[in-house]
């Protein structure tokens, strides 16, 4: 979706006609500490974190529960605020589902450890919780980035205040209205509203704030990390990706040019894992590349909700604006473009937001566009002559989000995903991002992981207790 902000709203454009969705009113600074206040209020005097884990449990499963009865207006909601195919849409809001009810059994399961002891007492760990976190998050998966943040935040005892993108603000009330209703203690979960420079600068930077949790762009999080680091609270952040999808020569080729499809087009590209650079193996790189190219092709880019839509609209049309830039960028610097490039043409895509997939090979891997994040349906292609040229490309990059690798050979495997400096290494297989399993990234792509019970621990802090057992009086000197 597109927004454009009125003098104190944001208004939801849905990319794949021009059309108002729906409007939000932007938090004034007044409200922001009214909020801030609230949420403190009830972190210390609901009853939330003083509550057993097993009983925390039973609301998580009750958001889950109000999610899914929601399904289909919530999906439809999300596609018409970011253009998303609905069938994505639909997965989103069962991966929210899914969170919730994760957590909730993470939440009664967790066990922090006693120590080994050193002397007259017991010790041991609890966990305990922040305070208010800040959850901040961008405009690419709303739905599931946001019960990606709240659901362990809650789960770990935390008041929440979350900040959806401007650019797709219509999804976060609906989450804490379900958690209202769900029976989330009042001021466990509000939302704020607005710009990032303005309300998202305000919130992270607000001392009632114990903890920020960010999902958006490089340039971005090191701002916060900024002011995390002034201010001394934790801060996790996931950031951007340029993503090397590898394939070997041995590879099963049909499922590799699938899944290399799938990895940069899905989500029109609009996705931090995406597979942006193909490394493929030179003795195949015209086969794939050909076959790719054939595929790119054939995608069918249509409306949302069209029937068999693969690919939608980009999220806004400022977005596409950034992307084709980047392509001119990559044009500029003597790339070839073997498809797309531009918009489509024809009467079904003149309204909408929509980018045709696009295929650039005859770059250098140090090529600007082969370096930097287009967060669109633009996909790099990089030939490798062995593992060594291989890892040295794959790696030379300022990111590491994540990795594919297609190969038949299990040991050439496990020594390129052991090499490539990536948070997630997916071998014959791409884009798996489960509730259960941690999820980040190495160099500049982040600090910290979400998901899996690592997703709880990050709302938490250790407390050392010990419990002295000591028969006499303790000495000054020992
Ligand atoms: O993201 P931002 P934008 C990348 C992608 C994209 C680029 C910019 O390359 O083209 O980032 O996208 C809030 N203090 N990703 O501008 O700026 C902002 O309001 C506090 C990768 O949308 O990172 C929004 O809620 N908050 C990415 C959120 O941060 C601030 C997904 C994300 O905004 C703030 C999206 C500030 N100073 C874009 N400035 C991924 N990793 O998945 C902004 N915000």
């Amino acid at each position: 979706m597109d927004t454009r902000t009125k003098a104190d709203e944001l208004v939801s454009i849905n990319p794949a006609d021009g059309s108002e969705v729906g409007r939000v009113a932007i938090t004034t600074p007044l409200e922001l500490d009214a909020i801030v206040a609230r949420g403190q209020a009830a972190f210390r005097n609901s009853g939330w974190k003083e509550l057993m884990p097993h009983k925390r449990a039973e609301v998580l499963h009750a958001i889950a529960n109000g999610l899914l009865a929601e399904k289909e207006p919530l999906a439809t909601l999300q596609m018409r605020d970011n253009g998303k195919p609905i069938a994505e849409c639909r997965g989103m809001v069962d991966y929210a589902v899914g969170a919730f009810r994760y957590y909730a059994s993470v939440c009664e399961t967790l066990e922090t450890d006693v120590t080994p002891r050193r002397g007259d007492y017991v010790s041991f760990t609890v966990l305990e919780p922040y305070g208010v976190v800040a959850a901040i998050n961008p405009w690419n998966s709303p739905i599931m980035n946001d019960a990606a943040k709240v659901a362990p935040a809650l789960a770990a005892g935390n008041a929440v205040i979350l900040k959806p993108s401007e650019d797709a603000p219509l999804l976060a009330p609906e989450l804490a209205r379900i958690a209202a209703a769900a029976g989330l203690p009042d001021g466990l979960l509000q939302v704020v509203q607005g710009r990032g420079a303005e309300v998202g600068a305000a919130l992270v930077a607000h001392k009632g704030v114990g903890m920020i949790s960010f999902t958006g762009g490089t340039t971005t999080g090191r701002v916060i990390g900024r002011v995390a680091g002034e201010r001394i609270v934790p801060v996790a952040l996931e950031l951007g990706g340029k993503s090397p999808h590898v394939v070997f020569a041995d590879a099963d080729l049909d499922h590799a040019v699938a899944a290399v499809a799938a990895g940069i087009f899905g989500s029109s590209g609009q996705s931090c894992v995406a597979g942006s650079r193909l490394l493929v193996e030179e003795s195949v790189h015209d086969e794939v590349v050909a076959r790719l190219v054939d595929r790119a092709k054939r995608i069918v880019l249509a409306a949302p909700d069209a029937k068999g839509v693969e690919m939608g609209p980009l999220a806004s049309f400022h977005h596409r604006e950034r992307v084709h830039a980047f392509v001119e960028g990559a044009r500029a610097e003597g790339g070839r473009v073997l498809c797309g490039g531009s918009a489509p043409e024809g009467e079904d895509y003149g309204a909408g937001a929509y980018y045709l997939p696009t295929v650039i090979d005859g770059l250098p891997h140090d090529a600007v566009s082969c370096q930097d994040e287009a967060f669109g349906p633009v996909l790099v292609v990089l030939p490798f002559k062995n593992e060594a040229d291989l890892v040295e490309m794959a790696n030379g990059t300022d990111f590491g989000l994540a990795c594919g690798i297609w190969t038949e050979n299990f040991k050439k495997a496990w020594r390129t995903g052991r090499a490539l400096e990536a948070g997630s290494v997916w071998i014959n297989t791409y884009k798996q991002s489960v509730t259960s399993t941690p999820f980040g990234g190495f160099k500049d792509s982040g600090i910290g992981r979400e998901k899996g019970i690592d997703g709880l621990r990050l709302y938490a802090q250790v407390k050392s207790m010990f419990f002295g057992l000591q028969e006499n009086p303790l000495p000054i000197a020992k």
